[in-house]
């Protein structure tokens, strides 16, 4: 990369009767030629990160900081009067839901980084997930019209277009590339739907879903549109080298399928390889388990996929051919292991005329993971128990990341610095330096770190007044759950804590209760209408608490609007707490989690998902850690009635009547009842409080309590938080792409 030469040409580019847009444009072109001379050439073996979701953020800064002139550019473009924040205006690339397609993004971003060839394919969405705005406190969405600030940083190969045929229409994947900036430069592959209108309908709209259990032709067309794109060009460009010599395959290609929403990859591999090369299928299987591997992120049954067979083969006949196949082949094999009746209907590919797309990817692939120790424990324990069985030696953990480069040194310059200042820069790449040296733990030290946390503070308050029109209590305690909105993740048991702390403090009973704000930032699927009453209920209790003049600059709560990766940005850097309450057992892992603790913040949380592991790092007693385990809720789970709990807690009663009894107004919607028939009659197939609000909620008001109290003691407080910061290395995401690039991709020698 030629730097000097790159800032020269920023240098030239002239800003007189420019607007933001055009700039941007021009600023980015520059980059994009210099990066087009330096772009890597695939390597001998590669990676590749199949997903429906790659939640990059903006680009822009991202980009300019890696390829080393982001500092400079500022200057540059201060000197002729051009602020470069302005650019903060410009969209961010929202082409995924929520974690999972984030993490996709992360991996990208530290595998470029440490040099790890891995490749992204997924969909060039026209528009990305929705954007939010609340009217009277209901969510409404918008479309996310991305591309009306152009699309500088991809390439269009309009010669390396490929036609995927369905039964009832052709349509044409073209190919945008992306360039992932780092040690290499590697490529996000993003395929767009062209042909009939019909076609195009395809890589119109991201599912605006974080789950869902509606078998959906759409869905189902998109996914097999970019993971047949992808496999159609990696196994023609393979013949081209090797002809037929498939064996070969697995020792150039591993491809890692980001939940099932790409496994019908391993479909149209097994089709390609037996009825356009002729290869036998055993020897296609075989060759597909050496190729593909499966990570689950999520157990919550309404999102795991099971295509009506019916409805594939309306439009895939030849996959579902090659889907039924597979069962045959399954059954042979199970039957040869001795496997039990049971047992082979548990692990079966097809069920009740349904394709279980889980199961096919468990037989396909050779390495599974879970995306934190809990999680894995529990595919292992219970949702893949039988395969877990017959097959031990496929399954492995490998606890999410998230990289070190968006979410420290490009969110807070300040505490970068700082960390340069006294450790020098190599903790840039390994973070495990912050915590080898026990120098930075003085009381100097904590206090430097107090004080970047206030700026930090101080700069998300700003955000926050430009963004919402809403002034945050400055020297608050700034608490944050930011996260998609689903019943698992608890807000609603968090509006309740909220409310009663409210109570208290308006009754007296909290006489020296430090002043403390909550943020919160969600998104609710578009056709769930539990989480969208639950953004209404925190508004309306938003709403009360702010104009009450009994707290005022006491307790403050504000729901952001259209939380997204660059808000997420300002929030992670500028929060104290960090609320990671999901009920134990629902949340695969959290990455927020982790994104929050590198930036020093301690958690509120339960025993679930990653949050185990960052107590167990950072210390139990730096975190606050609340509410049922696994183990209790398991114990519980058949008696628990939560109508009892309330009867004996009038405090608990209190604010659960608040869905009923007209303190707050869902609009006439009757969605505040609908919550409080969901926590104690039960709806759809679930009993009575199926995420154990009422039964965590004492227990979460005295964690929260405990972390008021503690914060008292600002410098004993501000030292909990430097440890989380301090021990957040086992989070960056460069250690988990080591990991699948050495324990799953065979990676591991350079190359
Ligand atoms: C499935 C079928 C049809 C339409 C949509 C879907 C669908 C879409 C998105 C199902 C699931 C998802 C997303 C799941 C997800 O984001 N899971 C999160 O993954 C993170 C990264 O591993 C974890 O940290 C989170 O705990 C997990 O919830």
């Amino acid at each position: 990369m030629n730097r000097e030469k790159l800032l020269d040409q920023l240098k030239r580019i002239s800003t007189e009767g420019k607007g933001t847009k055009e700039l941007y444009g021009e600023i980015s072109r520059v980059c994009m030629d210099e990066i087009k001379r330096d772009w890597s050439k695939k390597s001998v073996k590669n990676a590749y990160y199949l997903s429906v979701e790659f939640l990059m953020g903006r680009m822009f800064f991202n980009n300019l900081m890696e390829l080393g002139v982001l500092n400079e550019a500022r200057s540059i473009f201060a000197e002729k009067g051009f602020d470069l924040n302005r650019l903060e205006e410009i969209e961010d690339a929202a082409l995924g839901n929520g974690g999972l397609g984030r993490l996709a993004a992360c991996y990208l971003d530290s595998a470029a980084g440490i040099g790890v060839p891995l490749q992204g394919y997924g969909i060039r969405y026209r528009y990305g997930l929705f954007r939010q705005r609340f009217e009277n406190g209901f969510q409404r969405e918008e479309a996310d019209d991305w591309l009306k600030w152009g699309d500088p940083w991809s390439v269009r190969r309009e010669s390396e277009k490929r036609e995927i045929r369905f039964a009832d229409m052709t349509v044409t994947a073209v190919p945008y590339d992306m360039p992932i900036i780092g040690k290499r430069i590697n490529t996000l592959r993003l395929f767009q739907a062209e042909g009939s209108a019909e076609a195009e309908k395809i890589s119109e709209y991201l599912y605006p879903a974080d789950d869902t259990d509606e078998g959906k032709l759409l869905r189902i067309r998109q996914e097999y549109f970019f993971s047949a794109a992808c496999v159609r060009e990696l196994v023609e460009e393979f013949v081209k080298v090797y002809g037929s010599r498939f064996f070969k395959f697995p020792e150039y290609h591993a491809l890692q399928l980001n939940d099932t929403h790409a496994v019908f990859a391993a479909a149209e591999f097994l089709r390609l390889l037996t009825q356009e090369y002729k290869v036998a299928f055993g020897d296609a299987v075989k060759i597909a388990r050496k190729t593909f591997n499966y990570t689950n992120h999520t157990i919550l049954p309404e999102a795991l996929e099971c295509w009506d067979a019916e409805l594939v083969a309306r439009i895939l006949p030849e996959i579902a051919m090659i889907l039924k196949r597979l069962q045959v082949f399954a059954s042979r094999e199970w039957k040869a292991k001795g496997c039990l009746v049971s047992d082979q209907l548990d692990m079966s590919v097809m069920k009740s005329g349904r394709f279980a797309m889980a199961n096919v990817a468990v037989f396909v692939s050779g390495r599974i993971n879970g995306v934190a120790e809990i999680h894995t424990r529990i595919i292992k324990e219970k949702l893949f128990a039988v395969a877990a069985r017959y097959y031990p030696d496929k399954f492995l953990n490998i606890t999410n990341g998230i990289t070190q480069r968006r979410w420290l040194m490009l969110c807070n310059e300040e505490l970068s610095a700082l960390y340069d200042k006294n450790f020098g820069r190599g903790w840039r790449e390994d973070l495990d330096l912050l915590s080898l040296r026990d120098a930075f733990q003085r009381d100097a030290d904590v206090a430097e770190f107090a004080a970047v946390k206030r700026i930090k503070k101080q700069q998300l308050a700003e955000y926050v007044r430009k963004r919402e029109g809403i002034a945050l209590i400055p020297d608050a305690i700034y608490i944050a759950q930011v996260k998609r909105l689903h019943e698992y993740k608890r807000q609603l048991m968090t509006a309740f804590a909220v409310l009663r702390i409210y109570y208290d403090l308006k009754a007296g009973k909290l006489p020296d209760f430090s002043p403390t704000v909550f943020l919160f930032g969600a998104k609710a699927a578009s056709g769930y209408r539990r989480a969208k009453a639950i953004i209404k209920y925190l508004n309306a209790v938003a709403e009360t608490i702010n104009v009450d003049e009994a707290v005022r600059g006491k307790l403050q709560v504000v729901f952001v609007q259209n939380y997204d990766v660059s808000y997420a940005e300002k929030i992670v850097a500028g929060s104290d707490v960090s609320l990671q309450v999901s009920t134990a057992g629902f949340e695969a892992s959290g990455t927020g989690n982790m994104k929050l603790m590198m930036n020093g913040a301690v958690t509120v949380g339960t025993m679930d998902g990653a949050n185990i592991e960052i107590a167990e790092r950072a210390g139990l007693n730096n975190n606050y850690i609340f509410g049922a385990t696994v183990t209790e809720l398991g114990r519980i789970r058949n008696d628990y009635n939560p109508s009892e709990i309330v009867q004996n807690k009038p405090a608990v009663k209190r604010v659960t009547d608040t869905l009923v009894n007209g303190t707050f107004s869902d609009g006439g919607t009757g969605g505040f009842a609908e919550l409080h028939a969901a926590l104690f009659e039960g709806a759809s197939w679930h009993k009575p409080d199926h995420y154990f609000v009422v039964y965590d909620l004492e227990s979460y008001v005295q964690a929260l309590l405990a972390v008021n109290r503690d914060y008292r003691n600002a410098e004993s407080f501000s030292r909990k938080q430097l440890m989380n910061a301090l021990h957040s290395a086992f989070f960056s995401s460069d250690r988990a792409v080591k990991t699948y690039a050495n324990l799953v991709w065979g990676l591991d020698r350079p190359q």
